[in-house]
């Protein structure tokens, strides 16, 4: 999603989903970066409006149906405050979701990413919770602008980076299928939206991709979902006005 104070398109987009998905799902689970950033749970109390939107309309759908919030690469810190103030529960990814239509791995996907052995190097930093504790014991203001460098930095480099090793590795995906025991897997992260049909131990297998949430070259908020139920697993597109 990467919602931000500087994305009021994409957060009204995310709100009309939230209330769309209260009254059509019967679960909804978000796997991470719904937050450009987020540096501890202490931005709840910082009370900034546009956050304060965010969490009424999680606590609005988490009210009605379970709603499940996992971590992303840029919103990792979010925590169980996060998840009291906003009704929701804390997805811990891997996940193998049961549904009407079997099972499906689900996660945020950069875990997948292996061939950027650099980026799972910081991964595995800012995961390792020392490095946390000592992150979160900085005053709030600091580490909302150690973010704003990291994210910096972070886009320099990926637009150095060659396009394909920012890709899942395919090795990474059906080392996961195989561990959890699925033939089915769906994540986000790589912003490469789509399906892929494959074999795997004489199985046929599918990785979805869910799209990202961001403004198109028009400047008109973008984004999907999946929705799954008997019949399968479905891409649909928000829709606007
Ligand atoms: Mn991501």
């Amino acid at each position: 999603m990467h919602l931000s104070a500087e994305s009021a398109a994409t957060r009204e987009a995310f709100l009309a989903f939230l209330q769309a998905a209260a009254e059509q799902a019967s679960a909804l689970l978000l796997p991470g970066d719904i937050f450009d950033a987020w540096v501890g749970d202490d931005e709840i109390e910082a009370g900034a409006t546009w956050l304060q939107e965010i969490v009424e309309g999680l606590r609005g759908v988490s009210s009605r149906i379970p709603v499940y919030l996992g971590t992303g690469n840029r919103d990792f810190l979010m925590g169980e405050r996060l998840a009291q103030a906003t009704g929701t529960r804390r997805l811990i990814a891997p996940a193998v979701l049961g549904t009407d239509c079997g099972a499906f791995l689900l996660s945020h996907g950069d875990e997948f990413c292996t061939d950027d052995v650099a980026y799972q190097q910081f991964r595995a930093m800012v995961r390792n919770p020392q490095w946390q504790a000592q992150f979160l014991a900085q005053p709030l203001a600091a580490r909302q602008a150690l973010a704003r460098q990291m994210r910096e930095r972070s886009m320099a480099e990926t637009s150095r980076k060659a396009a394909d090793i920012m890709d899942v590795n395919q090795q990474a995906v059906e080392a996961a299928l195989r561990a959890h025991g699925v033939t089915r897997m769906i994540h986000g992260h790589t912003h490469r939206p789509g399906r892929h049909v494959f074999e795997l131990d004489g199985r046929p297998c599918e990785r979805w991709v869910l799209p990202d949430w961001d403004l198109d070259d028009a400047g008109a908020p973008r984004g999907g979902w999946l929705a799954i139920d008997q019949d399968g697993a479905v891409f649909n597109d928000i829709e606007f006005g």
